[in-house]
């Protein structure tokens, strides 16, 4: 009895110095483990007459119950310890600048979506995305695009091998399939704008295979092309950060909007900087037009009650003009010197509030 008395007064002395959890680990199996001490008196008990038992088994039992718990409680104070060390030793002063070595940059395409985003936000649009893998009827059939019209051709769309029905998924050509499935599901007024990836089979100076649009999409019941005017010529005074600016609309041809135009903003060359808003020569900017009848149809919308305007532009091209960037191929050769030199700072987002880019 005195024994136990003993080893529990040692045991409890060396876990209360224990001060580390590798330590306590060992004393934990030179108790309690298979050999340990606490376990090999549990063993003795057998060869002991039934009277010593009586009185062994329930002080033994005590024993190990109670070095079990005050092991677990170290335990927890130890990592509690460790914890609170790491902590300290890893404390981070987020009011340091950041380190510039470290520090990635934003790529134009993403810097401009952003600022599209914001100028449009402001105007009470909403964003909406939708899926890169289209089916034929959202992408062209919708659009009233005729069943052979050469855009549906192999050589402009990337189309995935034939389902077992024959019909066949694609990479979608541009952004429109996301405004048909918003029309399908939403009742107007609809204000959206549409960000993202598009694919053509095409490659070369002024073409890549993959690019981005941003499309807009107006439907109400009186949105008419004076609207659609306004609301492209706010866009690009803000997008251009010029408060004059001479905009030409040309009567053009697409199979989702009748009538159609493409909008020209006027520019002049001075050495070698493009200076928009005045000057003689036009740069094309934007298509766009009043949406075409039978998109509303198709889209279960009734033409005699609702009518809008849409509107596409090239993101990839809008960044070239505004930031000066010559070559589009570069935009996605992955050069860190390029991103480095023609890439934007993460902490400056952009917003009406403090200017669009600085
Ligand atoms: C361009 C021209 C345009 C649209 C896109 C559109 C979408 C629907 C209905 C009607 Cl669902 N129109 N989108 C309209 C006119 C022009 O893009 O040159 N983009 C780069």
């Amino acid at each position: 009895m005195n024994d136990i008395k003993k080893l529990e007064s040692d045991l409890t002395a060396k876990i209360a110095t224990a001060d580390t959890e590798a330590a306590l680990e060992e004393l934990r199996v030179g108790a309690l483990g298979k050999k340990g001490v606490v376990s090999e008196q549990m063993k003795s008990l057998g060869k002991m007459s039934p009277e010593e038992r009586k009185e062994m088994g329930p002080a033994l039992n005590g024993l190990k119950t109670r070095i079990a718990e005050a092991i677990e409680t170290k335990k927890a104070t130890l990592e509690e310890a460790a914890l609170d060390a790491r902590l300290a030793s890893e404390k981070v002063d987020v009011t340091l600048p950041v380190r510039p070595e470290v520090q990635g940059k934003i790529h134009p395409v993403s810097q401009v979506t952003e600022e599209i985003v914001a100028i449009f936000s402001a105007m009470g649009f909403d964003v909406a995305e939708g899926p890169d893998i289209e089916d034929d009827f959202h992408n062209f059939t919708a659009l009233n695009f005729p069943s052979d019209h050469p855009a549906r051709e192999m050589h402009d769309t990337f189309f995935f091998e034939p389902k077992e029905d024959g019909s066949r998924m694609l990479l979608r050509t541009h952004t429109s399939p996301v405004q048909i499935r918003t029309m399908m599901t939403q009742k107007p007024p609809i204000r959206i704008i549409i960000p993202g990836r598009t694919f053509r089979c095409d490659s070369d100076q002024t073409h890549t295979p993959m690019f981005h649009q941003v499309e807009g999409l107006v439907i109400d019941k009186e949105a008419n092309m004076g609207h659609l005017k306004g609301t492209l010529e706010a866009f690009v005074k803000t997008y251009f950060e010029i408060d004059d600016v001479k905009t030409r609309f040309r009567p053009h041809f697409f199979p989702f909007t009748e009538p159609s135009a493409e909008m020209d903003i006027g520019y002049e060359r001075v050495g070698n900087e493009i200076r928009f808003g005045q000057g003689s020569d036009w740069m094309e900017i934007l298509g766009c037009g009043m949406v075409h009848e039978n998109v509303l149809k198709n889209c279960g919308l009734d033409p005699d009650e609702y009518q809008g305007f849409a509107w596409g532009m090239g993101v990839d091209r809008l960044a070239m003009l505004k930031y000066g960037i010559p070559d589009l191929r570069d935009f996605f050769a992955a050069d860190a010197r390029w991103l480095e030199h023609y890439g934007f700072d993460p902490l400056d987002q952009p917003n009406l509030a403090t200017g669009l880019s600085r």
